[in-house]
């Protein structure tokens, strides 16, 4: 036993070096690195990467103290389940969006506010489940795909939406304040791991693959006949953040991406074999990409032809069934990217050195039966070993990630269906080394049809040598590559916690987020009206209110000092304090936090912010405010005096 799984303690250099590259090369029919880079390019690598340290960046990349980034980055965390807001070029961190984590600082997962979109989106099974255990809400996530909405084919500044692999979740951040305000868990569906939106008209739709094969409903039945598994896609409204529908399809669905005419949305498929081991599900040389049609679809739910179930319409997708088409691809692929021209879309290989391009013109023959499923490959091109993700510089040009070989491949598009066509072309204009095994990447605008072409950024899940060493967990290592110029330069290493997998990159001009909250905003809303139930304006008024056992503190907040420099309950009182802060003045949060009571909250400018706990100890217990406001911030605080029952 105890030498099997010292067997198992495997090198993480020669796992990923030599022992996945085996494996996905045996997987490739047996090409070596150097067939498939060519002997010559092989050897000539370390010139090539001497050249590009020393080839200058095209664009100034250094953003001097003082001046504004030129985009904004908003990148996923991974298991950290945040959003994390960065500029670009600078790849400084500008601010984290709590999400599906709990966080300290701004109180995400304690105030009464937050708390409310965290819980009104569960399933029940989940609220019941949630309530055995005695906790409110999930307090773990895994956040991959973070998406702006679109309107015609751009970014419109509404709203960013994301996944949660680990609880099937799906969040919605409003851009206006950088703070998310709904989020739902998806039913039947087990996990959601691709994400992505409806580009045309406008979002609209947001697309969730359901990753894990399940039975549906998953009740405990059929726990041992996984052909009676099935996985779900899900559309879910951006507007309402309701389930529109949801639709069954055979395979492991792994990522999403949708058209810009607004007819079809695709999604990568692994695990053709329903296999419930690794084993099985590499068994199967091909796997496919699933291709929804979403006019068929919306004309059968209004037709009424479904099955409801966990509330929600779902439909039959699996082969054969008029909403959906299935191309065959080589086995595993993973990430599925549509370029800026609105009618390329890649997938990506994974245990393949190929992608495959598709055409979306030839979709609609493909659903009139006139071509069959592999028609609507155009170019199939081999870049190297393990391509994962693919972005685009809408020059024609695409950059896939190669997890295996450590690079980015750029290479052209149209040169590749050349080939695909059989002419002697070489479509690969450049490789170069990233550090280490890149997931994601992504290009300025790279993912509507304004892509610029200027910036790239690879996300690396290894970082390994190039920090200093922090200990055994290592940070991510996220790369920005000048793109601009006919050579990628590779210009900055950043750092990262776990796990960003995915960002985007958006243009400044696109976003416009407000610098203090209004007084009208939802987000607050019941705080409002419980207030204006008990006659108190918040603007103005510091004082309490006793409801039987259930006590409310309302305060304002205004640099040094709280409304209430002490309050007095009762020992087993249910105290909800609501802050609020006057202070007009851009930037001046105050915090509110309560000592030996784990209570903290921020309350920045304009804003009502509320919570709610037993005041079980008694005793003096000082509150004090956690955000550095005022020289006198060290006496912005006051007394809670609970007395002894
Ligand atoms: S996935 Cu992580 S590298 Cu969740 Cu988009 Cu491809
Ligand atoms: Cu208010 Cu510090």
């Amino acid at each position: 036993m105890s030498g099997d799984r010292d067997n198992k303690v495997i090198n993480r250099r020669r796992l990923l070096g030599t022992t996945a590259a085996a494996g996905v090369a045996g997987a490739a029919g047996s090409a070596t690195v150097s067939q498939l880079v060519g002997p010559a390019e092989a050897q000539t690598r370390q010139q090539q990467q001497a050249r590009q340290q020393a080839r200058p960046a095209q664009q100034r990349y250094e953003v001097k103290p003082g001046e504004l980034d030129e985009y904004y980055v908003f990148f996923s965390s991974g298991q950290s389940g945040e959003v994390r807001i960065y500029g670009l070029p600078s790849m400084r961190e500008l601010m984290r969006v709590p999400v599906f984590n709990r966080d300290s600082a701004t109180g995400w997962g304690q105030t009464n506010e937050s708390l409310k979109v965290l819980t009104e989106g569960l399933t029940p099974e989940s609220k019941e489940y949630l309530g055995k255990i005695s906790q409110a809400t999930f307090d773990a996530g895994d956040l991959h795909h973070p998406h702006p909405s679109f309107t015609d084919g751009t970014y419109d500044g509404r709203y960013l939406f994301a996944n949660d692999k680990l609880n099937t979740r799906v969040c919605r951040i409003r851009l206006d304040v950088m703070k998310c305000d709904k989020i739902i868990q998806l039913p039947n569906q087990h996990t959601v791991h691709g994400l992505r939106v409806q580009k045309y008209p406008r979002t609209g739709y947001v697309f969730c693959n359901g990753e894990d094969r399940v039975p549906v409903p998953n009740d405990g039945r059929d726990l041992d006949k996984p052909e009676n598994y099935r996985s779900i896609f899900t559309a879910v409204d951006g507007d309402s953040m309701g389930v529109a529908w949801q639709i069954i399809v055979d395979g492991n669905l792994d990522n999403v991406d949708a058209d810009y005419q607004g007819k079809y949305a695709f999604a990568t498929c692994y695990n053709s074999e329903g296999g419930v081991t690794l084993a099985d599900m590499m068994a199967a040389e091909q796997d496919w990409v699933v291709i929804f049609n979403l006019k068929r679809i919306e004309d059968a739910v209004k037709r009424g032809d479904y099955r409801e179930i966990g509330g929600v319409p779902v439909l039959d997708g699996t082969k054969g069934s008029p909403f959906t088409r299935y191309v065959p691809v080589p086995n595993s692929p993973h990430g599925i990217n549509t370029a800026p021209d609105g009618i390329h879309v890649v997938a990506n290989g994974k245990l393949s050195p190929t992608v495959t391009v598709f055409d979306v013109r030839k979709f609609d023959e493909l659903f009139e039966d006139k071509i069959k499923p592999r028609d609507t490959v155009v170019a199939e091109p081999e870049l190297g070993l393990g391509p994962l993700h693919t972005a685009y510089d809408g020059k024609g040009n695409a950059y896939t990630t190669l997890f295996i070989d450590s690079q980015v491949c750029k290479w052209n598009i149209e040169a590749a269906k050349r080939a695909f066509r059989g002419e002697k072309v070489n479509y690969i204009a450049q490789k170069l080394d990233v550090h280490y095994q890149p997931g994601h990447n992504h290009t300025s605008m790279g993912q509507t049809k304004e892509a610029d072409g200027k910036w790239l950024i690879s996300l690396n899940k290894f970082s390994k040598d190039r920090f200093l060493n922090v200990g055994p967990l290592k940070p991510e290592n996220d790369q920005l590559i000048d793109i601009s110029g006919d050579r990628m330069v590779l210009v900055h290493d950043g750092p990262s916690y776990a796990e960003p997998h995915d960002a985007t990159i958006v243009h400044r001009s696109k976003i416009n987020p407000v610098h203090a909250w209004k007084r009208d905003d939802p987000f607050f809303a019941d705080a409002v009206k419980q207030a204006q139930a008990d006659g108190v304006d918040l603007m103005a008024d510091s004082k309490l209110v006793r409801d039987g056992n259930k006590v409310r503190v309302y305060m304002t907040s205004m640099a040094p000092q709280f409304g209430l420099e002490e309050f007095r309950v009762r020992q087993g009182d249910e105290v909800t304090v609501y802050v609020t802060n006057i202070d007009q003045v851009e930037d001046l949060t105050h915090g509110f936090a309560v000592i030996n009571y784990g209570i903290s909250m921020e309350v920045p400018p304009q804003a009502t912010a509320s919570v709610t706990f037993m005041a079980h100890r008694p005793g003096v217990h000082w509150y004090f405010c956690t955000w550095f406001c005022h020289a006198m911030h060290m006496e912005m605080k006051g007394r809670m005096l609970v007395e002894a029952q």
